[in-house]
């Protein structure tokens, strides 16, 4: 009796859907499209995707035994006129075996623009129709290739620009959400079934209560593990968005020097004048593999009555109170004259502007604050010796000192913040993943409350699993709707 109502819940909404859905997206067509990237190359990808596929193989090579996954090297000719377009490999993917799922046809042909034109125009004759951005992917949704928590890996994949960033793509395009978020709802479905079970059939087939408490302990099991997995500090967001990090200090210190060094251009205007930044200047750049979204901001100046300048610091205050990352700038020319302890120093200097509620937490700075000395080249020997026993990390912008170790530094500090992407630790990387896995949690929590009241309805109860197990469904795509998929694919390019 368990096993039937188990097989019945995971059958009904996923195909339905998935059914009604290959409907309305016209699964039935052969699509074609420039895989490669646009422009002048070596070589360029053509791929092709449908049912009549293989006729571009048929009309346009001569290849007498054709055999799956092997490349040919033939002219490739006009359909109708037989006039050679090029000469290139030619490869045939039979569907299921293809990334789509469908039959699947690739041409490797030089990637000159009259080639691609040719090329295109004669699938056209074909009958065969342009891809719309992200349709070979969509149809490899549809056809149970990819879920949604791949494509969204493959997606990053396509965008990502640091090596961190690639690897947690990576992870996640083989499925590494995927496996673990699948586990977590065949659990939910498996306990759902018993419980139903248990609530129709409990009495007369003598299913015994200790299949309900296993149950119940099962999913206690599972909030817990989903409230540890949604606690990570937002670390693959983080790492797939860019780690925010803001350059903050009293003017005149260097951070505009220290940005132009870290993004290896003279981006932000540098003069000796206090108060030359004003606006927030931002700017991307890749530091140990991780991606940043820099910020240089207005120096911190308590007594300007300037009025641009004031909106430069609420600006500044603005982007650093958002920030995962603040990076404190000290000139080690106003430090010296104090002739304080530097750890003195830095106490009044973040008092000075204002920054305590920012950066102090339980008396201590932050864990996602590196304070960065600059000008240590008007420091001597001495006074750079105590920095290095306060194990703080000096440098100069105009004379390129000191720079290893701040990037070392940085590299362990951005390493705390968003991991090492690892297979055996899969983290959220979206949003839209947390938001759900969020509901799922919040409906788990609220089963497991209910059911430790006195005399409570296991039929309303069980109502917050079937909740449960829906949110989990919309990250992998088991339960979706086109809205999603639209936000999806949305972000790929035509070609995948
Ligand atoms: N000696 C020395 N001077 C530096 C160093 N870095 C920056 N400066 C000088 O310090 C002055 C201020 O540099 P900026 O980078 O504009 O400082 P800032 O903190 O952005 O200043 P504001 O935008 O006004 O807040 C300039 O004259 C720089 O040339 C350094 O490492 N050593
Ligand atoms: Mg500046």
């Amino acid at each position: 009796m368990i096993i039937m109502n188990l097989q019945t819940v995971m059958r009904t909404p996923a195909v339905f859907w998935r059914k009604f859905s290959n409907e309305t997206v016209n699964i039935g067509s052969t699509i074609f499209a420039l895989s490669s990237g646009q422009g002048k190359c070596g070589v360029a990808v053509v791929r092709i995707s449908g049912p009549h596929a293989k006729k571009a193989l048929d009309k346009m090579t001569k290849i007498s035994k054709l055999e799956s996954r092997r490349a040919y090297l033939r002219n490739i000719c006009h359909p109708e006129s037989g006039e050679i377009i090029d000469k290139g490999l030619c490869l045939w993917f039979p569907g299921p075996n293809s990334f789509t799922g469908e039959d699947s046809v690739e041409f490797q042909v030089h990637g000159g623009v009259a080639v691609l034109s040719a090329l295109t125009s004669a699938l056209s004759d074909l009958r065969f129709k342009p891809a719309l951005p992200g349709e070979f992917t969509r149809r490899a949704f549809f056809n149970n290739k990819l879920d949604l928590t791949e494509i969204e890996g493959l997606a990053d994949l396509i965008h990502a620009e640091t090596e961190q960033q690639r690897k947690q793509a990576l992870l996640q395009a083989q499925g590494n959400l995927s496996v673990l978020y699948s586990s977590w709802r065949a659990t939910l479905l498996k306990c759902m079934a018993h419980i139903e079970a248990y609530i129709d059939f409990g009495e007369e087939e003598n299913i015994e209560s200790q299949v309900y408490e296993n149950c119940n302990r099962e999913l206690q099991q599972l909030a817990d593990k989903i409230g540890k997995h949604l606690k990570d500090g937002r670390r693959g967001e983080i790492l797939r968005n860019g780690i925010r990090t803001v350059i903050l200090g009293e003017p005149n210190v260097g951070k505009s020097s220290l940005l132009n060094r870290l993004v290896h251009r003279n981006a932000a205007i540098v003069t000796s004048i206090p108060g030359t930044t004003r606006d927030v200047v931002e700017l991307t750049t890749n530091i140990c593999g991780y991606p940043l979204l820099l910020s240089d901001t207005a120096g911190l100046n308590k007594s300007t009555d300037d009025i641009i300048e004031i909106e430069g610091i609420r600006r500044a205050r603005t982007q650093a109170s958002t920030a995962d990352f603040i990076l404190l700038v000290v000139s080690a020319s106003e430090y010296m004259k104090t002739r304080e302890k530097f750890q003195e120093y830095l106490e009044s200097y973040i008092t000075s502007l204002d920054l305590q509620d920012l950066l102090i937490k339980d008396g201590q700075l932050i864990n996602n604050c590196m304070v960065v000395v600059n000008k240590i080249d008007l420091m001597n020997e001495n006074e750079r010796m105590e920095l290095r026993k306060n194990n703080l990390v000096g440098i100069s912008c105009s004379c390129e000192q000191g720079f290893t170790e701040l990037l070392e530094s940085l590299g362990s500090h951005f390493k705390a913040i968003c991991g090492t992407p690892s297979a055996e630790d899969p983290t959220i990387s979206q949003e839209r993943q947390r938001n759900l896995l969020q509901g799922c949690h919040e409906c788990l929590l609220k089963y497991l409350q209910i059911i430790k009241s006195k005399n409570y309805d296991v039929v309303l109860a069980s109502q917050e699993i079937r909740k449960a197990t829906r949110e989990l469904g919309k990250i992998t795509g088991h339960v979706s709707t086109e809205e999603i998929l639209d936000t999806i694919f949305r972000h790929f390019c035509i070609g995948k």
